[in-house]
């Protein structure tokens, strides 16, 4: 093993990306001290985070024109390999620090690399920390080059270089292997989730057309001893995300529209898709990072498609008959779109620094969008006109549904205290101590009122399964029982502003925990899906707020004499029968499956599901709502194929539950 001293042998040649490019800023002592600062948590979510940090280095390669498949393997002792065959870090010396480009860029932090402004930094966005602080956050590291005809390695403990970069062989490929394994002593939880790496992966696939990920996992093999495995890529891009969101719902045009452009350095790529349904879709994205919270991108979008609409149908005469105004959002029912636009330098603001701020942007997508949706509309005037129509329906069914709104919210100011009949109220009447329960049935929902603590807890029963939020139309909603009983139960309203948007006021919500509370089986599960759904769609600061929540009742009480124990999972049951069982076959332990809140009395509900002290509860994260908004139009929705393709494809590995 020949170690890497030769300082002449390895000085970058010119035009090169070389060490001396590489700044060096601060320690990684910082780091492991305060790790949630950061990669914001110590939890799942962090933990995932060191795998998206590696990996946006490797698609900064792609980006960069040098990196065409990434592979990520989930070895199975958790720890994970990163693999690109982009150009390599770089290994030659540092001249200010002497030490090893490669070094410096493993144990320096924001060493990346990459600060010259024409190339698209991913990791310069809202994580992009670098990769030294995964270093510094795993108890081992190895980093593994290729480059120059060599193969290289160094391997780090917590950060700290065991030893010198050394060469290791010769190679006749490029590309950097990283393989960590996350520090016990930082991460709550060191299990990797499949499910969570791959959806981000072909999300990425989605949004870097051409570039194949491969994920790997060898925690599990299949019937034929393979491990499991898939790859994500797309020659379509965002054409194809956008069909893949739309996948279940019926299109309204024949195919998604698809726009690229450039100006000042900000690459635009957009695709829409007009279907039948009643919503708007944006998913949004700045160099590759899902931006939550819109910004100027989406902006200048939503005016693009705003303007040309309007114009194409004045121009030719279509809302001459309308009684009443259209506003923006009629133009955008029904429209599922992507936006993708790589910025230089860009600027993140807002609560979660999910919004994008660059001022310039606004005017560059909204003239890239509008040129081509310009295009389209002239030479598409079939597709144009049913669009066109859909907009005059969503402005009757808005100029409808604010009627019947206005109806329910007026009615409820006069009927004194407004209330619904069925809620059984808490005393308190601060909402940040008060919950309430979602309590599917009503017999579930009387055991729930006897074991509640009624200083606190709220009960409102649903019955059956509440409106189908998917097929009714809007002003239904307002006009269904069960759903005008959230509504006051809650105590919020929804009002529309000056875009026809429908905005939730919360200014009197009266709980700011929402628990939804139903069987633990399949039906119990979709009512679950359908309330999410609903939560998602007309409720969506609930949930942005963390104020909706799902019970998690246990699925088994394991007894045996007088001892008993409740398991929410498989093994908890198989450790309490292990914990009881006194031989092989003692048939003194008796296990009880709970298939429904009904089969447990108003004292088993209260000390496992509602009691603070020991309940689980599941926090919804938008992601969460979204989720189950997807899952339920496809379950729901007429197209059949798609249904059947998610019910095979879950039943494999994963239930159906949100
Ligand atoms: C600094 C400079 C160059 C590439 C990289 C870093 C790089 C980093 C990572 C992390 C994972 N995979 C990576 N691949 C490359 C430019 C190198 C050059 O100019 O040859």
């Amino acid at each position: 093993m020949d170690e890497v001293k030769d300082q002449e042998e390895l000085k970058p040649k010119a035009g090169e990306y070389g060490a001396s490019n590489i700044q060096a800023l601060e320690g990684l002592e910082a780091v492991r001290k305060r790790p949630g600062m950061y990669i914001g948590s110590t939890d799942t979510k962090g933990l995932h985070h060191l795998v998206w940090e590696v990996v946006d280095n490797s698609i900064d390669e792609h980006l960069a024109g040098y990196c065409t498949e990434i592979e990520t393997i989930i070895h199975p002792d958790n720890s994970i390999s990163v693999k690109d065959d982009g150009r390599g870090i770089p290994t030659d010396m540092h001249k200010k620090l002497k030490k090893s480009a490669l070094e410096v860029v493993m144990t320096v932090l924001h060493a990346g690399g990459k600060f010259d402004k024409d190339t698209y930094k991913v990791s310069g966005g809202l994580h992009g920390v670098g990769v030294s602080c995964v270093n510094a956050l795993s108890v081992h590291l190895k980093a593994e080059v290729h480059r120059e005809g060599k193969a290289f390695v160094q391997e780090y403990g917590r950060g700290k270089p065991l030893g010198e970069v050394a060469v290791v062989g010769t190679s006749e490929k490029t590309g950097t292997i990283i393989t960590f394994r996350p520090d016990p002593e930082i991460f709550e939880t060191l299990e990797y989730k499949y499910d969570i790496l791959a959806n981000r992966m072909r999300e990425l696939a989605f949004l870097n057309k051409g570039l194949t990920l491969k994920l790997t996992d060898e925690r599990e093999i299949d019937e034929n001893g393979e491990f499991r495995s898939e790859y994500f890529h797309s020659e379509g891009g965002l054409k194809e995300f956008v069909e893949f969101i739309d996948a279940s719902k019926q299109g309204l045009i024949d195919e998604p529209i698809h726009v690229m452009g450039k100006e000042e350095n900000v690459e635009v790529e957009v695709a829409l898709h007009y279907n039948t349904s009643f919503t708007e879709t944006i998913y949004s994205y700045v160099n590759n990072i899902n931006t939550r919270e819109g910004g100027t991108h989406v902006n200048g979008f939503r005016r693009a498609v705003n303007r040309l609409f309007k114009q194409y149908g004045e121009d030719n005469g279509f809302f001459k008959k309308l009684k009443f105004n259209i506003s923006g959002e009629d133009f955008r029912e029904g429209l599922t779109a992507i936006i993708s636009v790589k910025v230089p330098e860009p600027q993140f603001k807002g609560q979660t620094k999910g919004e994008l701020g660059n001022s310039e942007v606004t005017g560059i997508v909204s003239r890239c969008v509008g040129e081509v949706l310009g295009h389209y509309l002239e030479e598409h005037p079939r597709a144009a006109k049913k669009i066109i129509d859909k907009v005059i329906l969503a402005a009757t069914a808005r100029h409808a549904a604010r009627k019947a709104r206005e109806l329910v919210q007026r009615k409820n100011v006069l009927t004194g205290s407004g209330l619904p009949g069925k809620l059984a109220d808490c005393s308190s009447r601060s909402p940040e101590e008060s919950e309430l329960f979602l309590v599917e049935g009503d017999s579930a929902g009387g055991t729930a009122k006897q074991g509640r603590d009624r200083n606190f807890q709220a009960i409102l029963p649903l019955r059956g399964k509440i409106l189908n939020v998917e097929k009714a139309l809007e002003h239904k909603i307002y006009e269904n029982e069960e759903i005008k009983n959230m509504f006051t139960a809650l105590g919020v309203t929804i009002e529309e502003n000056d875009d026809g948007e429908r905005i939730l006021n919360m200014e009197k919500l009266r709980y700011h925990k929402i628990v939804i509370m139903c069987d633990a089986d399949v039906d119990g599960s979709h009512i679950v899906t359908l309330i999410l759904t609903f939560f998602f769609r007309y409720m969506r600061p609930l949930v942005e707020n963390g104020f909706v929540y799902i019970a998690q009742p246990p699925l088994y009480m394991v007894k045996k004499g007088k001892q008993f124990r409740y398991c929410w999972t498989e093994e908890e049951r198989r450790a309490a029968v292990a914990a009881y069982a006194s031989g092989e076959n003692d048939t003194s332990v008796k296990i009880q499956r709970y298939k429904g809140l009904g089969e447990m009395n108003a004292e088993q509900l209260w000390e496992t599901t509602m009691d603070p002290d020991t309940r689980i509860l599941q926090q919804v994260s938008i992601d969460d709502a979204r989720e189950a908004d997807r899952v339920f139009s496809m379950l729901m929705g007429d197209d059949v194929p798609p249904r059947r393709a998610f019910i095979e494809a879950n039943a494999k590995y994963a239930k159906v539950d949100v």
